[in-house]
């Protein structure tokens, strides 16, 4: 296993070098969002209020609820994650999609893959954070990432059976060997570019791993079709940072 990541820091922006690091290697991190005393509260809401409520996609409580849900508006729109992407790519910034990844015991690997591969969005720019809810290891299926492998468009194959996925990335790509484990304490997230190649395994554990990640883009990126999957009917951006003088996709403001 390779290690790439900089020392987590407490500058509230990025210094030349961590913009450096996430352009060669295509992903930053850790850092704190949220002191992870805070996030005991903050997880009792999201497993009572927000999970258990039906959300913007009828058919996916876990999608998107920073549209409908203010916690979860708020927590992907700390300071501390936005002027890091602020850092990265400027002032202006939607979240096009966000989505609690959940694995309980037992819950499937989700196989190699870069996102670009699946998502209708033209450049094909993004920044996405994950954050976790509960407290994620090696054990309950961290996400793994292979640092530089953004910088191939990786050719992709349909799945094994038995993984989260329908398409994975093509094995004779990926360096196994490379990969860097995203071990997190609760309230912690690590950002990654949209071609990063990344895992996790099954869940092999006794204990549930959440993690609540968002795709953020500046608003000159277009979505191809904002009713068909991955996305849903009557979905919406929502700007979190600066302004949308584009226009280019449908948003709405951010939830009271
Ligand atoms: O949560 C995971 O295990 C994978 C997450 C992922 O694929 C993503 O955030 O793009």
């Amino acid at each position: 296993m390779t290690t790439h990541a900089p020392t987590a820091a407490t500058s509230p922006s990025l210094h030349r070098d961590e913009i450096r690091h996430f352009h060669e290697w295509g992903y930053l991190g850790p850092y704190t969002a949220v002191p992870s005393q805070e996030m005991t509260a903050i997880r009792q809401r999201i497993d009572t209020e927000v999970i258990p409520a039906p959300g913007p996609n009828p058919k996916n409580p876990l999608q998107s609820r920073h549209i409908d849900h203010r916690l979860v508006h708020d927590l992907i729109t700390r300071p501390e994650i936005l002027v890091r992407l602020r850092a990265l790519v400027g002032d202006d910034l939607v979240v096009w999609a966000s989505y609690f990844f959940t694995k309980e015991p037992g819950g499937k690997e989700i196989p190699w893959h870069q996102d670009a591969n699946y998502w209708p969005i033209e450049p094909p720019l993004n920044l996405s954070m994950w954050m976790a809810i509960d407290e994620v290891t090696t054990e309950n299926s961290c996400v793994r990432v292979i640092p530089g492998s953004h910088r191939h468009v990786v050719p992709h194959v349909p799945a094994r059976d038995g993984v989260a996925f329908a398409q994975e990335a093509d094995p004779a790509y990926v360096d196994e060997a490379a990969a860097v484990d995203m071990v997190l304490r609760p309230g912690q997230f690590f950002l990654f570019n949209e071609r990063l190649l990344h895992q996790s395994h099954r869940n092999t554990s006794g204990t549930r791993r959440m993690g609540l990640s968002a795709r953020y883009t500046p608003p000159f990126v277009a979505l191809l079709d904002q009713d068909a999957p991955p996305l849903f009917p009557g979905h919406a951006c929502v700007v979190v940072s600066g302004e949308d003088t584009f226009g280019l996709n449908r948003t709405q403001p951010p939830p009271s």
